[in-house]
């Protein structure tokens, strides 16, 4: 079947960035991209969790609008590029882009069918029949019962003796199940081959969207053989991304590879339930911790043992949840004797990946819970507590037990101005006055520590005669709103409007070879970037150079540190066990603020997202590996009227590794809320001793911890 050829002209060009355009709903998102005469792809995915596949049966395929069946063999046994060993990969096996003998995942990729539509690219797949034969499929029930399997990565930080003796253990262990990224646009790819007479010359361009375009491009040309100036990848308008979209996955080499096996343009959007079963996961881990406190109430040591998810492949930056979660303890604070053991163990289950926070929420959770468990020990109030033990401003910058430098903060203050906003004296009385009328009534604070990236990010500016402006970042944007961000950055370091700069992102033809946004980097890291090329053109400049005047400049910077301070107020109910978040107040700090607006969003968004998880979500696998939360009417996300409204107060202490004084905000939310939120659930069932209470807060998690006698196992 021949493809109708695409002409050249027809290239969408959605490099140029401005964020009303998206608010006004000319978006150009992946499925937007639409190519003349694309093929359509959809994948034969495993229904078996582990199985051998005997055979592959394409007899009931129909043969309307059916372009091609395409199996491993076919596309020639390419596998996944390897993941980033941030932490020592024990052993990482290939990991074949198409099933071959053995099937590891439900919805793990088998075959591939192209048709005419997405409809009948569907319709053929679901005809494909697999013969296999199940084995026993290897879940995540470690996480709960210890390893019966070698982890793939471990981690270690200790510093010093725990002391024997002490005068108060807190003790906690916590279980958090798998959740789902939910972005609004499900993955899509698309790819267009470039056809030449000298087979060397041959390119594609790709449209993925893309928290990393360089490396994706990178990852790409190396699965397709391809140097990587005959590979162009553009990442569109992204309807979220939270981490899922940082790393490629199978499912976009294959788009691209069966793109240039056909030598066509091609297309694939996943659907909401691919998402589900094949898209990148984040969280789950188990989390112990031991934290020792002497007589005076200062914390002495610090034990800690993580259990992380991986899945049946490791995207790029799997290792990260447990390699931050591991280094960010204690937090915020000060030094004390450390042992923290961290090990990933993979399951025959979706692949697990950074999601917003990666890592930080966990090591905010087990430290926060602690921190609170002990100051009920130790019959002192929790903010006192803490005011005993944190880094003080004047210590910084810190260096921690595990190794890291806090470059800057200042968690007392933080402290006190979450507490001021509060009102926190006056609601520990109006608390007592409603337990004694036999209300249920917790305060859960939280601080929390967040590390911003390090590393480099590119900008390319340049000056043109008539007073215009083009800014091109390495780093791309998923809704956050840089095109904003990053015009205003170079119009007040030009001294020119806003109006004036253009921003091109995403597109590798057009930009310079970045990082990519992730770690919450963008406008500390890309947005120096772009301060700092913009000084060296007006340099240029007022050195009578002539238009247009071009400056590439990389900005390379160590972690800025963010921190926060979250109090949440929640009611439960005595008859339902239905939570209630009643107040939500957030001091952060995220240093110098370059777009309030923006970050604003920024923190609401994450705290949706830190809700979510806390309350709501969970991805659940049966023991057979099937998963049974596999749609949204059995996956919880959270909606408009389960926000509570949120009281955010700044401050600003800036970080001195960046230009801007800038640090991150996107993941804050992530961290902060939902240990706030736990520890405002264990207060408010503090009357009943300790409740060993998880993720999610759910109704009947809460009336079952409420009921003495109920058997709780039952
Ligand atoms: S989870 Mo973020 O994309 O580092």
């Amino acid at each position: 079947m021949t493809q109708p050829s695409p002409s050249n002209s027809s290239q969408h060009h959605v490099t140029r960035r401005e964020d009303d355009a998206l608010l006004r709903g000319q978006g150009c998102f992946g499925q937007d991209v639409a190519l003349p005469g694309a093929w359509h792809i959809a994948f034969v995915r495993s229904p078996h969790a582990h199985a051998k596949l005997l055979h592959l049966d394409t007899e009931a395929v129909p043969l309307q609008g059916l372009v091609a069946v395409l199996t491993a063999e076919d596309l020639a046994l390419h596998s996944m590029p390897h993941a980033n060993p941030l932490l020592p990969l024990l052993h990482q096996e290939d990991f074949s882009l198409l099933a071959t003998h053995t099937l590891t995942y439900v919805g793990q990729p088998v075959a591939v069918v192209v048709a005419l539509t997405r409809e009948l690219a569907q319709a053929g797949a679901a005809q494909v029949v697999l013969h296999c034969q199940p084995l026993p499929a290897r879940t995540d029930h470690h996480l709960q019962t210890g390893s019966d399997h070698p982890p793939t990565t471990r981690t270690v930080h200790r510093q010093g003796v725990l002391p024997q003796g002490s005068a108060h253990v807190a003790q906690v262990r916590l279980v958090s199940p798998r959740v789902t990224a939910m972005a609004m646009e499900p993955r899509a790819c698309s790819a267009q081959w470039h056809e030449h007479d000298d087979e060397k010359k041959c390119s594609i361009t790709i449209w993925l969207g893309s928290q990393t375009p360089s490396r994706a491009r990178a990852d790409m040309a190396q699965v397709l053989g391809l140097p990587h100036s005959q590979v162009r990848l553009i990442s569109p308008d992204v309807g979220g991304a939270f981490g899922a979209k940082a790393s490629v996955s199978p499912e976009d080499l294959l788009t691209a590879l069966v793109s240039q096996c056909l030598r066509a343009t091609v297309s694939w959007t996943a659907t909401r339930s691919e998402e589900f079963a094949a898209g990148m996961q984040g969280r789950g881990s188990t989390l112990q911790g031991r934290l020792h406190l002497d007589d005076q109430g200062h914390f002495t040591g610090l034990a800690a043992e993580l259990q992380f998810a991986l899945g049946a492949w490791l995207p790029f930056s799997a290792v990260v949840p447990l390699r931050n979660a591991a280094r960010i303890l204690p937090g915020p604070y000060r030094t004390m004797a450390l042992d923290v053991t961290g090990q990933a163990t993979q399951a025959h289950a979706a692949p697990v990946n950074i999601y917003r926070g990666a890592g930080r929420p966990e090591a905010a959770l087990l430290m926060e819970t602690l921190v609170e468990q002990a100051a009920r020990l130790a019959g002192i109030d929790p903010v006192a507590l803490r005011l005993k033990n944190l880094i003080a401003a004047d210590h910084m910058p810190y260096a921690t037990a595990s190794g890291e430098l806090l470059d800057s903060g200042d968690f007392a203050t933080l402290l006190h101005l979450a507490c001021d906003k509060f009102g926190y004296d006056r609601e520990r009385q109006q608390q007592a006055e409603r337990r004694a009328r036999g209300e249920w009534v917790g305060i859960g604070l939280a601080l929390y520590v967040e590390p911003c990236g390090q590393g480099f990010e590119s900008a390319r500016v340049t000056l043109h005669a008539d007073g215009r402006v083009t800014v091109a970042s390495g780093a791309p944007a998923q809704g956050q709103g840089h095109a904003t961000t990053f015009a205003q950055l170079a119009a007040q370091a030009l001294s020119c409007e806003a109006s004036q700069v253009t921003v091109l992102m995403g597109d590798t033809d057009h930009c310079p070879n970045g990082t990519g946004a992730l770690a919450s980097r963008s406008t500390a890291i890309g947005g120096s970037a772009i301060v700092q090329a913009c000084r060296t053109a007006l340099a240029l400049r007022d050195g009578g150079a002539t238009y247009p005047i071009v400056v590439d400049d990389t900005f390379t910077s160590d972690e800025a540190w963010s921190s926060g301070c979250v109090i949440a107020r929640m009611a439960i109910d005595p008859d339902t066990g239905h939570p209630t978040i009643e107040r939500l107040v957030w001091a952060d700090d995220a240093g110098h603020i370059v777009n309030s607006t923006l970050a604003h969003g920024q923190l609401v968004g994450g705290a949706a997202q830190g809700l979510g998880q806390a309350m709501m979500e969970r991805l659940v696998y049966d023991r057979q590996g099937q998963l049974i939360t596999g749609s949204l009417m059995d996956y919880a996300v959270p909606r408009a009227d389960d926000m509570p409204a949120i009281e955010i107060t700044s401050l600003h202490t800036p970080s001195p590794n960046n230009l801007l004084g800038a640090k991150g905000v996107g993941e804050a939310g992530c961290i902060g809320v939902p240990a706030a939120l736990m520890n405002a659930a264990r207060d408010a069932l503090s009357p009943l001793g300790e409740c060993d209470l998880n993720f999610p807060l759910t109704s009947e998690q809460l009336w079952r911890a409420m009921q003495p006698r109920f058997d709780k196992d039952l």
